[in-house]
């Protein structure tokens, strides 16, 4: 586990999945996030759901982000996302998911779906991460009113 802080941007969680050995998604991911003033916790790899609810519940992040690119994102995503929701703490945490996320390389909308369906706040597929930044950067202006 890697911990940074910089003192006023919104704390994010960074994990992987449990199935998931890779690792320089999360390293990129991290120093993405601090780039842009956020406080990193990275759980690193295969993280079974319990460890990743337990430290939801310890720490109150303001963003969960979870990546996975080794084909089995959905679903891993999925049992993630049941755990975390199943807790009352948890059930307005706000949690995303990205990288790439099936096996085929394209881009599923149904897998999408299913995620958002389950709990997930959003999915960026494919790694978008055009769209990760704004989401990130309209965060920290919450955060920071
Ligand atoms: C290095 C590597 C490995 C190493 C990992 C070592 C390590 N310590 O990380 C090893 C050899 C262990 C490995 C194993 C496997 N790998 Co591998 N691996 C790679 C490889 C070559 C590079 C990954 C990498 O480090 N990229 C650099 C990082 C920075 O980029 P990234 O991971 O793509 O992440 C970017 C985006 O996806 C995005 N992103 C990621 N997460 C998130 C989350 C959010 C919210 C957002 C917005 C964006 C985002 O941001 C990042 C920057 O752009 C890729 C192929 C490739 N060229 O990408 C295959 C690849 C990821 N591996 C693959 C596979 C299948 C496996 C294995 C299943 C192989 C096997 N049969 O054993 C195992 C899985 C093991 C496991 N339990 O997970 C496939 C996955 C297929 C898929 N998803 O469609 C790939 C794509 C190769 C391929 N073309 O088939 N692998």
């Amino acid at each position: 586990m890697n911990i940074t802080q910089s003192p006023a941007g919104p704390s994010i969680l960074v994990t992987g999945t449990s199935s998931d050995s890779h690792t320089w998604n999360l390293v990129y991911l991290q120093l993405l996030l601090e780039e842009a003033g956020c406080r990193v916790t990275n759980l690193g790899a295969c993280v079974p759901p319990v460890l990743v609810a337990a430290e939801c519940l310890a720490r109150d992040p303001d963003l969960v982000v979870v990546s996975s690119v080794n084909g089995h994102g959905g679903a891993d995503g999925l049992r993630l996302i049941e755990v975390l929701r199943a807790q009352p703490d948890l059930a307005g945490t706000p949690v995303v998911i990205g990288g790439k996320l099936a096996t085929d390389g394209l881009r599923n909308v149904g897998l999408v779906r299913r995620l958002r369906a389950a709990g997930y706040d959003a999915v960026f597929d494919n790694g978008d991460l055009a769209r990760f930044r704004t989401l990130i950067s309209r965060l920290s202006a919450r955060v920071a009113s």
